[in-house]
């Protein structure tokens, strides 16, 4: 089965890279000792060797055109950015590779003549999974973008042995095992060993000269590798750089002589478990600390990287931030202001004013996310451990920081409120607070969360600097999530729109008008059926169920989390169960409900999440009353190739959270752009969506931001909802009874517990509008020629949420040259 065979722009017949690529093949085949019969990883392995070639030769064009528009004298448009992120969720990337370089088609061929098909050879390939969901993914999208767009930028990041971790289900159950993503060679792996810088740890600052200076007690060295990644409309690349750590000390031989080979090696297991695994589970204190260590080592070796490359071409510092834009993805690189102040004073002597002017200019953030629980910040007694000097510079912007606000009129309170350094209880710093008074942008990532962010998370400082905050709505690249994962769409759409979308997404408004003609929107479906069967093909394969591929595909696919709402999913699930066991006769719409996600190693309910939708599945799917009315289907290890397979082939996008809580959400752009309808809540960008496509064509339900505040002030009590609704009651008690544990009355107590006395994300409240939703739902989808038709329309209404439309964005709100203040002369 191929997956990636679409008609790539820019594909001829006698593609130069095809001779390459059979030398390729021939090369891996001999080496395998396997000529003569070839097999899909010496293809895989083949195809990916033949790509980089030409990659690299993209790679050094691209940057000797950026070095020559940065050069003294020339008319640079835009900086230089440089996109600090502990995550990159790449996933595969030959059928990308192979789609950019237009010789999807030739190898197709050539694999065909040695009987071995595409789609096998693509397969091989493991999920470069350096990321745990929508934030990571983001910058992912991004990376497509910076090419496509011919930005000069670099994502910078770890090189994880290890990406998130792989999902099993035993017994219901979530299991956690190691992503030995590296285990074959990485063919896309470009070690970059003359990049070579030192990172410290520890130690203590001494004065000299009236200097400081810091004598760190531990030195490891940062290698560079790349990941080259091609625009599909030009020969531009983006690089992503990622770390390697390696120890700067050579093996203690004496300890090694006297036979205690811990002791003589134990500098290198140290740097070596600095790249050990994505987001070390920080339940524990060694957890944490590593995790804070990991991302001192990201921003070390990515500032002095930046340093050294502006140095090579200006030959001085003093416009660095003019020429050079630093992007914190979140605050987990939010160190980067501290570290660049330290390079700038400790090695390069620039006075105070001059360091942070720059440091300023350079520095832009993200933010994604307004829980609370998620907010970064590390106790003091640590980074002093860790990062003496560091804590010493960000020590000295608080104070210089809180001087101008007090000057400006702030009260107590207030310098209290905004100061780097949360006093109650064990003294942390704060890295939002850090991240915001660096910057000179700061962005949340939708209109709604945006306005949240500056009512809320950054009241106070959205109050001193108005002209620092802004949105930039996310969005997803096309290339990968609609021409690459959905060949038979992407062909209907090139025929009725021509090709220009996949770079001009905005283009899919031509196909509004197109959605009152029966055969476009025939032709849609027929497209939406073979994914849906594919999909269907995948879940039994994988589960051993069976499901209709006529039946409405109801998918939620996204991480496990209470906020995202997957329980009231479940809930809707067992209503409808309970609905059809008491009417089985009924005209029932026949639905698949499809769920996948990973839930954090130590996140306990979202597991309790994970195991109650496994035990609603055994009870419901093998119950003869119901047959193909419902079937409950989860998907284990959700990642980026499973989105693939899912998002084309879904009728309905869950995107359920309670008003306020997710961001954004970038799920809910690729189910819509692959014609699914969305039921959502009035969060994040379910809003604009919404506005794009016009209301009528989304089924929105639930409290909206302002409601939830305000049942909330009021004192929010689940019972008063419970006692209204019967359906809810008989909900709560089959799940509390044991109908769906085997007669355990006892394993899921906890939870309905939860939803009968706290229910902190609002189940109960959405309950009865969810459901009037869900009939809603049902009725459009018992006319198919009308739930056809507003498909049609939710494409076309997504030329918005192309991730190149939002980093255009970002080049004009955050990274332009225009968007800093002027310089001082
Ligand atoms: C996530 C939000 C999503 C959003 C992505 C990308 C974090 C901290 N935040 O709603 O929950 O789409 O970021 O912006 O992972």
């Amino acid at each position: 089965m191929s997956t990636v065979t679409s008609s790539a722009p820019v594909a001829t017949p006698a593609n130069p890279l095809v001779p390459a690529f059979e030398a390729a093949l021939r090369r891996v085949l001999a080496q395998q000792g396997a000529e003569g019969s070839a097999t899909a990883p010496a293809a895989f392995s083949a195809a990916a060797l033949a790509c980089r070639e030409v990659l690299l030769q993209r790679w050094a064009d691209t940057q000797a055109q950026d070095a020559q528009a940065a050069a003294p004298g020339a008319v640079s448009t835009s900086r230089r950015v440089h996109y600090l992120s502990m995550e990159f969720l790449m996933g595969r990337a030959l059928g990308n590779a192979l789609a950019a370089l237009g010789l999807a088609p030739s190898v197709e061929a050539a694999l065909n003549n040695e009987s071995l098909s595409l789609g096998d050879a693509l397969e091989r390939e493991p999920d470069a999974a350096l990321g745990n969901g929508g934030l990571g993914r983001l910058a992912a999208c991004f990376l497509d973008s910076f090419a496509e767009l011919g930005l000069p930028a670099f994502g910078y990041g770890l090189r994880y042995r290890f990406g998130m971790f792989a999902q099993r289900i035993q017994d219901g159950r979530q299991a956690e095992v190691p992503d030995d993503w590296l285990r074959l060679a990485d063919p896309w792996d470009v070690p970059r060993p003359e990049l070579r810088y030192h990172v410290g740890f520890g130690g203590r600052v001494v004065t000299e000269g009236g200097a400081r200076r810091w004598v760190p007690a531990e030195r490891v060295v940062a290698e560079a590798h790349d990941f080259i990644v091609p625009a599909h409309h030009s020969q531009r690349v983006a690089t992503l750089r990622l770390w390697q750590a390696s120890s700067a000390e050579p093996i203690d031989l004496q300890a090694f002589c006297r036979g205690d080979h811990a002791a003589a090696g134990r500098h290198q297991l140290a740097a070596d478990t600095l790249n050990w695994v994505l987001y070390p589970d920080d339940s524990t204190e060694a957890g944490r600390l590593l995790r804070l260590k990991q991302e001192a080592f990201l921003v070390s070796a990515s500032v002095q990287d930046m340093v050294a490359r502006h140095l090579r071409q200006h030959g001085s510092l003093d416009k660095l931030g003019r020429f050079e834009a630093i992007h914190l993805n979140d605050t987990h690189p939010a160190l980067a202001p501290a570290e660049l102040m330290r390079v700038l004073l400790d090695h390069h002597g620039l006075n105070w004013d001059e360091a942070w002017q720059i440091t300023r200019e350079a520095v832009s953030y993200t933010n994604h996310t307004l829980m609370p629980e998620a907010l970064e910040t590390w106790p003091v007694r640590m980074v002093e451990a860790l990062l003496p000097r560091h804590l010493e510079l960000i020590y000295e912007i608080n104070h210089r920081y809180l001087q101008e606000a007090r000057a400006a009129g702030a009260d107590e309170g207030m310098v209290q409120r905004i100061s780097l350094i949360d006093e109650q209880g064990e003294r942390r710093v704060r890295m939002a607070s850090l991240a915001v008074v660096a910057s000179h942008r700061v962005n949340g990532v939708s209109a709604l969360h945006s306005e949240l962010m500056v009512q809320t998370l950054f009241a106070d400082y959205a109050r001193l600097h108005p002209e620092r905050f802004h949105n930039v709505t996310n969005g997803v690249t096309p290339r990968r999530w609609l021409a690459q994962a959905n060949p038979d769409l992407s062909t209907v759409l090139d025929k009725h729109l021509g090709t220009g979308w996949r770079q001009d997404l905005a283009q899919l408004q031509k196909l509004a008008p197109l959605a009152r003609k029966a055969k476009v929107v025939a032709e849609v479906q027929a497209a939406k059926r073979a994914n849906k069967l594919r999909l269907a093909e995948r879940i039994r394969r994988d589960l051993g169920l069976v499901v209709n591929p006529d039946s409405l595909f109801d998918v939620q696919v996204k991480r496990i989390h209470e906020y995202k709402r997957q329980l009231l999913n479940l809930l809707h699930v067992v209503a409808r169960y309970q609905a059809i066991i008491a009417n089985p006769d009924a005209a029932w719409v026949p639905r698949t409900v499809v769920l996948a996600g990973k839930a954090a190693s130590a996140y306990h309910a979202a597991k309790g999440i994970i195991a109650l939708a496994h035990d609603i599945a055994r009870v419901v799917n093998s119950d003869p009353r119901v047959g193909d009315k419902l079937k409950l289907a989860y998907l284990p290890n959700y990642g980026v190739s499973l989105a693939e397979i899912i998002m084309p082939a879904a009728d309905l996008s869950e995107q359920i959270s309670t008003a306020g809580t997710e961001a954004s959400g970038t799920g809910n752009m690729k189910f819509s752009l692959n014609g699914a309808l969305t039921i959502g809540t009035w969060d994040g960008a379910n809003i604009e969506m919404a506005q794009a496509v016009g209301e009528e064509h989304f089924f929105i339900f639930g409290l909206r931001t302002e409601a939830v505040d305000q049942l909330k002030a009021l004192g929010y009590d689940p019972r008063l909802y419970i006692e209204q609704d019967r359906r809810l009651q008989r909900v709560l008690a089959a799940i509390g009874d044991g109908t769906f544990s085997q007669g355990d009355a006892e394993r899921y107590r906890w939870l309905v517990d939860s939803l009968t006395q706290r229910d902190t994300y609002l189940l109960m409240a959405d309950f009865a509008d969810y459901l009037a939703a869900q009939e809603r739902v049902d009725a459009l989808y018992a006319d198919p020629a009308e739930w056809g038709r507003k498909a049609v329309l939710n494409i076309a209404g997504m030329g918005g949420f192309s991730s190149d439309r939002t980093v255009a964005e970002y080049v004009e709100r955050v990274w332009s040259a225009q968007s800093l203040p002027p310089a001082p002369r």
